[in-house]
């Protein structure tokens, strides 16, 4: 929420460090609700995603005792939690947690997978340069989906055709550790080869093709 805030700001000098409050008027709470609520990669594709707040820039931000010096710098981040972030870097996505004001995501996802990640967007407060900012009022959280899947060329034939859909026909029905289950044809690898696996392969076909 917006409002008026009494931030402690610590500052680092040569000798030390000194605190002192600064009153930071926020009047735009932060808000996510502009991002998508999933995200569909695939793998061996490069990426460079940035999911911004809408809104959250305070506006005036000013120290109590004016002359003294304070240089600090204030904005919105949208972060993830380490857990999550430690997820997706294991499979190849990387988190710029120096991006203002939004979440991105850079790298190349090597396996299909489905993460269900809560971003978090806060207004900050703090030296540009220290570590500790100050997270100021109250957070917003949004769900987002993240799915990576296998490019639809099942076969790796170089095209999408119906001989790939084929492999996820031969599956259809099947959850991991069952006969006939195919983890190729399990697309975004949540253990079932089903309906959203059949139909993401019929919307990589060429248009107009059907497959008897
Ligand atoms: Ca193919
Ligand atoms: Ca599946």
């Amino acid at each position: 929420m917006g409002g008026l805030f009494q931030v402690p700001i610590r500052l680092v000098t040569g000798g030390g460090s000194t605190q002192r409050d600064v009153q930071l008027i926020v009047t735009e709470p932060v808000a996510l609700n502009g991002i998508a609520d999933r995200l569909i990669l695939y793998t061996g594709s490069p990426i460079d995603i940035s999911l911004s707040a809408t809104r959250g820039f305070p506006r005036l931000a000013m120290a109590t005792s004016p002359g003294d010096g304070i240089r600090a710098s204030a904005g919105t981040i949208v972060s993830l939690s380490d857990s999550e972030a430690a997820a997706l870097a294991s499979n190849g996505l990387q988190w710029d947690r120096s991006a203002p004001g939004r979440l991105r995501l850079t790298g190349t996802p090597v396996a299909p997978a489905t993460y269900f990640v809560n971003l978090t967007g806060q207004t900050i407060y703090g030296l540009a340069s220290e570590p500790d900012r100050v997270l100021v009022g109250a957070a917003a959280t949004r769900a987002l989906t993240i799915m990576v899947l296998r490019p639809a060329d099942l076969d790796g034939d170089g095209t999408v055709t119906c001989r790939d859909v084929a492999i996820v026909r031969a599956a259809f029905g099947t959850v991991r550790g069952q006969a006939g289950f195919n983890d190729l044809a399990d697309t975004n690898r949540d253990g079932l080869v089903n309906i959203v696996d059949l139909s993401y392969l019929q919307s990589r076909l060429p248009r107009g093709t059907t497959c008897p």
